[in-house]
């Protein structure tokens, strides 16, 4: 199976890349991570990404906050599907990483998830790999099926409470 690279612009981000590896790793789906920023080490993120599908990987999930460049950095540099995630700063509730993450210009897209959507981001890559892998697409399906009798459990929970 193709590996998902991840990368953040700080290690402060990684709280939200947690969920993400959390969630790639329930799925058994490969996964490498790390710090790269596109303004702090930008031969480093460009390297990754121009030598990523060469190294395995199917999907890249970029994570950054404030002046969120890395995700559009990292797709200017390799074809492989590109997911953003904007991380909440310090400041304007995260709308300016989301700007920045989502605006890409015509011709180098980046597929950009909710502000801080780690477990989102975990899930599209793995829709993405699902494209031709059917066991994983089966994991997904089965993941889709257990969430949703959660949900129902709560709303069951929640009758039996009101209707005492
Ligand atoms: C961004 O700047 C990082 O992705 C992080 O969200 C933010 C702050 O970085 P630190 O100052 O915490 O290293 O590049």
């Amino acid at each position: 199976m193709k590996k998902v690279g991840i990368v953040m612009g700080s290690d402060s981000d990684l709280p939200i890349l947690r969920k993400t590896m959390d969630t790639l790793a329930a799925l058994d789906i490969p996964f490498e991570c790390h710090v790269y920023s596109a303004h702090r080490t930008p031969e480093e993120a460009r390297d990754f990404a121009l030598n990523a599908r060469h190294n395995g990987f199917g999907v890249i999930i970029a994570a950054a906050g404030m002046a969120a460049h890395l995700a559009g950095a990292i797709a200017a540099n390799t074809t492989l599907p590109v997911i953003g995630i904007p991380c909440k700063g310090p400041c304007f509730d995260g709308m300016d990483a989301l700007l920045s993450t989502v605006m890409m210009p015509s011709g180098i897209p980046v597929a950009t998830v909710a502000v801080n959507g780690g477990v989102n981001a975990a899930l599209l890559a793995a829709q993405i790999i699902a494209v031709s892998d059917d066991a994983l697409a089966a994991r997904l399906d089965a993941k889709r099926a257990s969430d949703a009798a959660k949900v129902l459990e709560k709303d069951a929970a929640l009758q039996a409470e009101l209707n005492k």
